[in-house]
């Protein structure tokens, strides 16, 4: 089955000149087997960036939402497995807005599981020896704020999964920051796979 996939990656944030998410996206060469990849660059903004996301999804209609984002200080990739209803920003976002312990939608599901097969997508960063680990917090800054959004368009039944993706820094940022990185080429040979990966699922 022709499957289709929106990508989302993230711009700089924090003072940085670039975000290993939109530079990794940008680069990634799947096999092109039997699926559609859409990219989108969404602003580090828990204004926007929820609703560009969702915006997307109903414009184009993919079966799979994958959003990646930097998580700093981390080593390899971070498989997320759970988007969690609260906002509590240590910085403010690219629009100077910095929540402290808001709900993202009040009411609601506290949180949302991924939907993503993330022990197959581990075993596949794994068989390219890639480190890769399991994550059980992408934050409450605005990579989790889309995380929830795909994931409550996945409950309403608008995509079939949804999940995310954290990445290490570049190594030319961690240089400065005495911080673990990974090379683009590894970031984006890993990433094919997962994305390949997910294509080639047979979604029922
Ligand atoms: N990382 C931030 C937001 C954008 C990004 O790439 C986060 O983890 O929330």
């Amino acid at each position: 089955m022709e499957s289709r996939i929106l990508i989302s990656a993230f711009e700089p944030f924090d003072g940085d000149s670039l975000n290993p998410s939109w530079e990794a996206l940008r680069s990634l060469t799947p096999l092109p087997n039997n699926g559609e990849i859409l990219r989108l660059l969404l602003p580090v903004s828990f204004r926007e960036a929820p609703r560009l996301l969702r915006e997307a999804v109903e414009k184009h209609k993919p079966q799979i939402v994958l959003s990646l984002g930097l998580a700093g200080g981390r080593s390899g990739f971070s498989l997320e497995r759970i988007a969690v209803n609260l906002a509590d920003a240590r910085i403010p976002d690219n629009d100077g807005e910095q929540p402290r312990d808001l709900f993202l939608y009040p009411g609601e599901e506290t949180a949302y599981l991924s939907t993503l097969p993330l022990g197959q997508l581990l075993n596949e960063l794994e068989k390219e020896s890639l480190p890769a680990s399991l994550s059980n917090t992408a934050g409450l800054f605005v990579c989790n704020a889309v995380f929830y959004e795909a994931a409550r368009l996945q409950a309403r039944g608008r995509i079939r999964q949804a999940g995310f993706i954290h990445l290490p820094y570049l190594p030319e940022q961690a240089a400065e920051k005495n911080a673990p990185s990974m090379s683009l080429e590894d970031m984006v040979r890993g990433l094919n796979r997962v994305v390949e990966r997910l294509l080639s699922q047979e979604l029922a």
